[in-house]
């Protein structure tokens, strides 16, 4: 099957602020005093760990790494070329996005065939080859498990859909009209308009949290449960080492389909607030967890949109549903309650700590003894620098700024492709230069609400998905290296100084500080198993803390700021320079986005 382009645009009304308001995030609360922010009661030993909590994990966007075949669409022998990059990266888990079957309305997360990989990326010879050869490596295979919804192409739902009297009527979310033949409810999807699609063969709707072309699954049912359970099995088998849950949070629906209160003009209410953590989905979570992955070592994170901290005992840690969670508490930081792409929100440095801090805290408890999956970006989000650094921030000081906290808070870094060569997001001149239905659908919105082109494409620039999937950069050839033909999303202009090679080269890059910060963590162990304790909390500028073990303190500070920063010396007092981005570095200032590591040795080894 030959990928088909994104660009559908719906003709359903969209709402911008509820669209947004839906993409609800795991909220943790505030720490209140300065004793409430210490985490970690014990620090961890070595042998206390599991692989996964000692390495590094790497988002491929698949469709944009490498394209091994010139047809413009990166591919799995792609990867399978590029991994000394990621070794050298010291990465020990690859975070593919779905590479299976799929007609691509979502860029692959609207999957077809869960037992095959979409010819436009390769074989399965191909995925078996990219299992093992990475695993030479000591680098396993995570896979992406779409499992809310499939694409409208799944041979399940083509026969669900056939008629209402077939052995998968009940594996989707059918219900029948209003009396008026309207839909069952007025909930909208998560990409804008209803979340009900009429189907004439059954004269019925089915759900759709997302597009029309991503219908739900009915958990409720037992075969379709047991039916994903055998496709993880089937990944397991593979030899995989874990798995991503796309969308986890709204698997479960409510017993009953009810009208929420509209939240905007059109009279709709997002679906995120009807049906995100509903009761009941621990069950089946649990039962997935038994299932797939007891008696093995892989690991699992889940995209937990609408869980909040009082429920993580439930989802992470020894008695959770899944290893870790995602959470989106500081990627939407920006985004205001009622809001939309042309308006954002204020925010400052210590709100942004108080959302890491309150994650370490309450995964670190004893008793959930859970972990943090540490990120910054991923393949929904802005590129860090353009999102949380002032504006004209220098883009390589930046990139090593937000990768040294992504490379030493207490968790598993998940660094999203070309993170590591300090990527920002693309401008483009026109709405029509991207790919994203998401992004095109809020641009749409933000014009029939009254917006002007240029404040919905400052918008676009803003927060576009397309920004995390340009093509990876590998050198200043054209197309940088990533595809002999033309590349399906366009290479961005900075390529011929931002790539692999050219950042190889210099001592100075982003890359060769991700390098170093790597390499740092093997030999400073701290940095991986220590406690985590913020310091200078009410700091505007720098976010500090310390990660400590039972012989070595490192103390981490780093300048958010476009200015100089002086902060108390006291806390390095006995503590010596580790590394700094600067090399002029003094302590108790640190210049623009400078980032330092100190260390004090508390046993001699
Ligand atoms: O995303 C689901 C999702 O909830 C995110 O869009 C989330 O709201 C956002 O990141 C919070 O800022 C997943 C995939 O990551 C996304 O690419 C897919 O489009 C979506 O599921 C549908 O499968």
């Amino acid at each position: 099957m030959k990928h088909r382009t994104t660009a559908i645009l719906t003709t359903l009304a969209l709402t911008l602020s509820p669209i947004l308001g839906a993409c609800g995030s795991l909220s943790v609360p505030v720490a209140e005093s300065r004793s409430d922010i210490s985490t970690g009661d014990r620090p961890m030993t070595n042998e206390d760990l599991k692989w996964w909590q000692d390495t590094i994990a790497y988002e491929i966007y698949v469709k944009s790494f490498k394209d091994s075949d010139g047809d413009g669409y990166g591919d799995i022998n792609g990867i399978i070329s590029e991994l000394d990059h990621l070794k050298r990266l010291g990465v020990g888990a690859i975070w593919l996005t779905p590479c299976y079957v799929s007609p691509q309305a979502d860029n692959g997360y609207d999957i077809a065939d869960y037992y095959n990989i979409d010819p436009s990326y390769g074989t399965m010879e191909d995925m078996d080859r990219l299992i093992e050869e990475a695993g030479k490596l000591n680098i396993r295979i995570i896979m992406d498990l779409v499992f809310n919804h499939t694409s409208d192409q799944n041979e399940w739902f083509l026969e669900s859909a056939s008629s209402k009297d077939n052995s998968k009527s009940d594996w989707y979310v059918w219900a029948d009209p209003r009396e008026d033949g309207s839909a069952p409810t007025n909930w909208r999807s998560f990409f804008g308009g209803s979340s009900w699609e009429y189907c004439e063969s059954r004269g019925q709707y089915y759900l759709h949290t997302f597009l029309k072309e991503q219908p739900d699954l009915n958990w409720e049912n037992p075969e379709v449960r047991k039916a994903l359970c055998d496709v993880a099995n089937f990944w397991v088998k593979k030899g995989v080492g874990g798995f991503r849950m796309d969308a986890i949070t709204y698997i479960k629906k409510p017993a009953e389909f009810k009208d929420g209160t509209p939240d905007a003009g059109d009279g709709l209410v997002g679906i995120h607030s009807m049906t995100a953590n509903t009761a009941g989905i621990l069950d089946y979570l649990n039962e997935f967890k038994h299932t797939v992955q007891d008696g093995t070592d892989i690991f699992t994170v889940g995209e937990a949109n609408g869980v909040s901290s009082k429920d993580l005992p439930d989802w992470v840690g020894e008695n959770g549903v899944f290893d870790m969670v995602f959470e989106f508490g500081f990627v939407d930081i920006d985004l205001p309650d009622e809001s939309n792409w042309c308006a954002t929100r204020a925010w400052t440095l210590p709100d942004f700590k108080s959302i890491f801090t309150a994650s370490e805290k309450t995964t670190s408890q004893p008793e959930i003894n859970g972990w943090y999956p540490m990120f910054l970006e991923n393949h929904d989000q802005p590129r860090s620098i353009s999102h949380f650094l002032p504006e004209g921030a220098d883009r390589v000081s930046g990139g090593k700024a937000l990768g040294t906290l992504l490379l030493t808070m207490r968790g598993t870094p998940f660094l999203m492709e070309g993170e590591e060569l300090g990527y920002v997001n693309v401008s483009w001149p026109s709405i029509d230069d991207y790919n994203d239905i998401s992004t095109k659908n809020h641009y749409k919105f933000a014009i029939e609400e009254g917006y002007s082109e240029e404040e919905a494409l400052a918008g676009v620039h803003r927060f576009a998905r397309d920004s995390a999937r340009t093509p990876m950069q590998w050198d200043s050839s054209e197309n940088a290296g990533f595809t002999e033909g033309k590349p399906w999303l366009p290479v961005y202009d900075d390529y011929k100084t931002v790539n692999v090679d050219s950042e190889m080269a210099d001592p100075d890059s982003v890359l060769n500080w991700y390098i170093k910060l790597s390499e740092l963590r093997s030999a400073h162990r701290e940095l991986v198993d220590g406690r985590y304790e913020e310091l200078f909390h009410d700091d505007e500028k720098i976010f500090a803390y310390i990660r400590e073990n039972a012989s070595r303190k490192a103390i981490v500070l780093i300048n958010f700021s476009t200015e100089s920063a002086s902060f108390d010396t006291s806390v390095v007092e006995n503590a010596e320079l580790l590394i700094s981005t600067n090399d002029k570095s003094q302590k108790g200032t640190l210049a623009p986005l400078e980032a330092v590591i100190y260390e004090e040795v508390i046993v001699s080894l």
